[in-house]
């Protein structure tokens, strides 16, 4: 058989490289990056690169399956297993209402462009607000700060045209992800690489030197948890040296006299000695961005997992404003989004709208509804508690809840007492193991796309809608197209923004995605038209005047704000060299990070990937392994108030002393822990979800964990 080549995007990870696939007898062969494409260059990762073995592995689930008592699977027709699961759905809902139906959307969720949008409209068909998804475990802080915030209404700077640009706890290089406003998602090394080349000035905050710090111009060493503390002097010092904008803060922004009051007791040394830095350091810092004349604070899940995630979001957001970070009238908007619909960009606040606080309730922690959406960190709970609006069932879209979720057992617990449990997964995953029905996903070579998550990553109107380029495994179904099932079923049709989807008849994915996106800037059928990756170059978005009746203003102290702000002062967890948690002693805090290797927890079933390790190594300075008498390749057992795991050393010169650095989502269900140097273990069983969580969002602490390390003889793990 000839090799045919086709044009699509890699969607192992949400940057989404513009690739060429070789195809041989319906089968991947060969994945490179697409050196034509006019924003990725030709940039690919080694995820990516193995897209072949993720379409050939024996791991790969590629019928649905059904759990037989003992645990075992068969394999179910997939109409047959949609019959089946759509039934109970209907007695659930008959029986205990349609509260009692879940839907957890994974990171996976996130790589299939329809995927997002059907879910949550089921829910609303059926009035069901039991719809969650991995954003209330990540980085909700972003958008319920900018909620209560307000924003500016001719767009803020972007990395592209920034003289600076402070990273906090994010590192792009590996992740391939920064927040709006940080580098795009492809390529960041090169992006960073070239900008410096032009002058622009790269800050990053982190207590690893991170491979973005490495390169940047300068590099805080903070110690964990402090990220309240470090924006708290950073805007101080700003201010003190007058080097905010005067102009924009007195049109546009409120409360700037209370919040120079409120951060007065953030001096310089009390947060350089809280944050572990020199006073030169941070001061250094703060001018080089202040002065700048354009420039961009973001932030990734370093500070945004940490306590106080939500108030450091917000003094990012109050900083940007501060040195008036603002596109004004007349600048062009460099990629106002091309599936996003057309809207005018003025030079005004859209004032705040908190988007909490309203909406169905959570029945426990006093949470409620985040961004319309509950939040994850509850939803052990509410399967676990009796009584009304108790969760029954839970369709788990390419997530994986028992090594991603807070409290390992407590997942544990839950998933066993599910009525029923729905994994659309492409492999057994940990939790896939404890469904009722594994559905064999579509996987993204089979279908069409469009770059609907990365829209306004961009820094140029830049869209890529591909067309599937292999074969469909009739067996199989996307993410999205369960909910057309279940629609088909009940009857109960599925509204998208475009009209209803026909529950008679099924729909392509091309129809779904001209529904979800009737109104954008490019229409979806042009898009395609392209059959790649497009600037379009005839989009030109200017910052027209504000209107002149907007009074609106920025929002610098929201409710609780100030206060908050205060208790992050008066809090000090450190106590003569030991770190308190419960009134216990720790010796280190335990971060959050990112494996170039994986993806969370795909990726750790191919081979070529396994090469580059098979488990979570716990990352320490070699002084602190010196000190403990612990060597590399030893194992620790690292223990928090809330739990225990067995990792495996490994000397990291580039971890600040104090700290261990772990990724998530390795390891297993609790007891088939198997080989830690073989499965790795799950960070989650350190975190705790009702004793340190943010009252709005309810997400735990997740980074700056207070543990404490053993060695341990291999006879005894
Ligand atoms: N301790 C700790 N916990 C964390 C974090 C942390 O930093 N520390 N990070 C949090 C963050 S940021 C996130 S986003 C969450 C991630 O949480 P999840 O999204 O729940 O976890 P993943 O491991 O990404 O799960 C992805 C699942 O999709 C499956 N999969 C792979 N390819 C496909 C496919 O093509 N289709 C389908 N349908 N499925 C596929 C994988 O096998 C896997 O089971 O974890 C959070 N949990
Ligand atoms: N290769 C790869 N790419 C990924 C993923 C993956 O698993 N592998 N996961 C994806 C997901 S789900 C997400 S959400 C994104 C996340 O993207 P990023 O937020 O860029 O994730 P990280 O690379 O973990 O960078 C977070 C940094 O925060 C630092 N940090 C930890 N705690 C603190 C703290 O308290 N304060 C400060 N200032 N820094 C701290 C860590 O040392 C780390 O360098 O990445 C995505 N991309
Ligand atoms: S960074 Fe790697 S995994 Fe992510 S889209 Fe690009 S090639 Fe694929
Ligand atoms: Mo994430």
């Amino acid at each position: 058989m000839p090799v045919t080549t086709h044009k699509t995007f890699c969607r192992f990870c949400h940057a989404y490289c513009a690739i060429e696939v070789d195809v041989e007898d319906g089968k991947p062969i060969a994945v490179r990056g697409d050196t034509e494409d006019p924003v990725y260059g030709g940039y690919t990762c080694l995820k990516g690169r193995e897209l072949p073995e993720q379409y050939t592995t024996p791991a790969r689930v590629k019928n649905s399956l059904k759990r037989k008592p003992n645990g075992d699977f068969d394999e179910i027709d997939t109409d047959q297993a949609m019959d089946e699961i759509s039934a109970k759905i209907q007695q659930l809902i008959k029986d205990h209402g349609p509260r009692s139906v879940a839907t957890y959307v994974g990171s996976y969720g996130y790589q299939n462009s329809a995927a997002l949008v059907l879910p949550k409209a089921w829910h609303r068909s059926i009035d069901s607000p039991s719809y969650y998804t991995s954003v209330t475990i990540d980085q909700p802080a972003k958008a319920i700060s900018l909620s209560r915030f307000g924003a500016w209404g001719g767009g803020t700077h972007k990395f592209t045209d920034a003289d600076v640009c402070l990273m906090i706890g994010n590192n792009p290089v590996v992740s391939q992800f920064s927040a709006f406003g940080g580098p795009p998602p492809f390529s960041p090394y090169a992006r960073i690489r070239d900008e410096m080349k032009k002058g622009m000035k790269i800050i990053v905050a982190d207590p690893r030197r991170t491979e973005v710090a490495n390169r940047a111009t300068m590099h805080l060493q903070v110690n964990p948890g402090e990220d309240v503390a470090l924006l708290s002097g950073f805007i101080r010092i700003i201010l003190d040296e007058k080097l905010h904008d005067e102009e924009f803060c007195a049109q546009h922004l409120e409360d700037l006299e209370e919040l120079t009051r409120r951060v007065e007791p953030f001096t310089p040394d009390h947060v350089a000695s809280r944050c572990g830095i020199t006073v030169d350091e941070l001061v250094k810092a703060a001018r080089t961005f202040g002065e700048a004349k354009r420039g961009v604070v973001v932030g990734g899940t370093g500070p945004d997992m940490a306590p106080h995630g939500v108030l450091a979001e917000h003094l990012m957001l109050a900083m940007n404003a501060i040195c008036g970070r603002v596109n004004k009238v007349g600048e062009q908007v460099p990629n106002p989004g091309i599936i996003s619909p057309p809207a005018p960009r003025r030079a005004e606040v859209h004032a705040a709208n908190p988007a909490f606080g309203k909406g169905p309730a959570s029945r426990v922690r006093g949470l409620g509804e985040v961004f319309g959406e509950m939040p994850t960190a509850a939803l052990n709970d509410e399967i676990l508690l009796e009584g009304d609006g108790q969760i029954k069932a839970l369709i788990c879209l390419g997530g994986n809840p028992m090594v991603a979720f807070p409290d390992q057992d407590k997942t544990l617990e839950a998933m066993e007492k599910l009525e029923l449990l729905v994994c659309v997964d492409l492999y057994k995953s940990a939790t896939a193991k404890l469904a009722d029905y594994i559905i064999a996903p579509t996987i993204s070579l089979e279908r069409d796309d469009m770059t609907m998550l990365t829209d306004t990553w961009y820094d140029v109107p830049y869209a890529h809608y591909t067309k599937a380029v292999l074969p469909r495994n009739p067996q199989s179904r996307e993410e999205w197209e369960i909910y057309w099932e279940l629609s088909h079923r009940s009857g109960i049709p599925i509204g998208l923004p475009g009209g209803q989807l026909d529950p008679e008849k099924r729909p392509s994915k091309h129809d779904v995605l001209k529904l979800i996106a009737p109104n954008s800037r490019i229409s979806v059928d042009e898009m395609r038209a392209q059959g790649r990756g497009h600037i379009y170059e005839e989009v030109d978005v200017r910052v027209e005047p504000g209107s002149e009746n907007s009074s609106d203003l920025l929002q610098l102290l929201p409710d609780g704000v100030a206060e908050e702000i205060t208790e992050v002062y008066n809090e000090n967890i450190r106590r003569d060299g030991k770190i308190i948690d419960d009134d216990q002693e720790f010796t280190h805090l335990l971060i959050s990070r990112r494996l170039k290797h994986v993806f969370n927890s795909s990726g750790q079933q191919l081979t070529n990937l396994q090469k580059k390790g098979t488990t979570n190594p716990a990352y320490m300075n070699p002084a602190d392994l010196d000190l403990l008498g612990i060597e590399s390749g030893d194992l620790v057992e690292i223990k928090g108030v809330s739990g225990m795991l067995i990792g495996v050393a490994e000397a990291a010169g580039d971890v600040k002393q104090g700290v261990v650095s772990m990724a998530h989502a390795w390891g297993d269900i609790p007891g088939n822990w198997g080989d830690v140097r073989e499965k790795g273990s799950s960070t989650n069983r350190l975190i705790d979800d009702d004793r340190t969580y943010d009252k709005i969002t309810g997400q735990p602490r997740m980074t700056a964990i207070p543990v404490n390390l053993r060695h341990v003889p291999e006879d005894a793990a």
